[in-house]
């Protein structure tokens, strides 16, 4: 492999990289910096994968637009986990440390959230992106119709789907998390209140917190009832 050390040296210096060469054992010279060079090639594949996907569920979205002058889906944001995480990850996960093996072992590198309109939305979304030709289903966890212990409720899909590269095509992961706006006005709260305390959250708290997330999700299924009737009868 062609490195120019200074350059990558200069790239990674002031970045969160430069904090994960501290993960590594003293003394892995040549091979730190090779991994580091392919540590910025992968942030690459992910981003390009992060924007194909984008691009599929915008152009659903608005093809709904067009069609039926609704948008099932309300906003899309997106994150790539950041070197530090995807090494702790690695760590937790008791997987080997370097970048192959993060490609291989974690899903999540690349993540969307879908937040919908209604729960009927979600489904549908999800139906559509996973119909297409070059998306691959890898995983599909429905908190939906299964919430978590705590009240959490979201549809999760791990999928597959190719990117382009000069000289390579690259089958990535991709995790997207679907929810309406509701649920993920539950899920960021929670999860705010989850790192903003040093303790754990107590007993009751916690079943204050689940409380909340059985009213949202009533709330959601009334708001879903209320818009299929005013549908029938316009
Ligand atoms: P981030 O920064 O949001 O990505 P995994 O850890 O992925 O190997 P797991 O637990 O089976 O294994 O994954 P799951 O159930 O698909 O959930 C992963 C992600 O869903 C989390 O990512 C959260 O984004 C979200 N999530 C899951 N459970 C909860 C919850 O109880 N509350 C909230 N607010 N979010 C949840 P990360 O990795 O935690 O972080």
């Amino acid at each position: 492999m062609n490195i120019n050390v200074n350059n990558l040296k200069k790239t990674i210096e002031g970045t969160e990289l430069d904090t994960v060469k501290q993960l590594f054992p003293a003394d892995t010279g040549e091979l730190l910096v090779e991994e580091m060079y392919k540590f910025i090639e992968l942030e690459h594949l992910y981003e390009s994968a992060i924007r194909e996907v984008k691009t599929k569920l915008e152009i659903l979205d608005s093809e709904f637009r067009t069609k039926y002058a609704y948008n099932p889906i309300h906003h899309i944001e997106d994150r790539l986990k950041s070197p530090k995480s995807i090494f702790e990850k690695l760590r937790r996960k008791d997987k080997p440390f370097s970048v192959d093996s993060a490609k291989k072992n974690l899903y999540d590198i690349a993540g969307i959230r879908v937040i919908c309109n209604y729960i009927e939305d979600i489904y549908t979304v999800a139906d559509l992106l996973t119909a297409q030709d070059d998306v691959k289903l890898v995983e599909r966890k429905d908190y939906i119709k299964s919430p978590k212990p705590n009240g959490y409720r979201s549809l999760h899909l791990v999928i597959q789907t190719p990117v382009y590269l000069s000289e390579a095509k690259e089958h990535v992961f991709v995790e997207v998390q679907i929810r309406t706006i509701a649920m993920d006005f539950w899920a960021s709260l929670e999860h705010e209140l989850k790192y903003k305390t040093d303790n754990e959250v107590s007993a009751e708290l916690a079943a204050r917190l689940k409380n909340c997330a059985e009213t949202i999700a009533a709330t959601d299924a009334e708001m879903q009832e209320i818009y299929r009737t005013l549908k029938e009868i316009s």
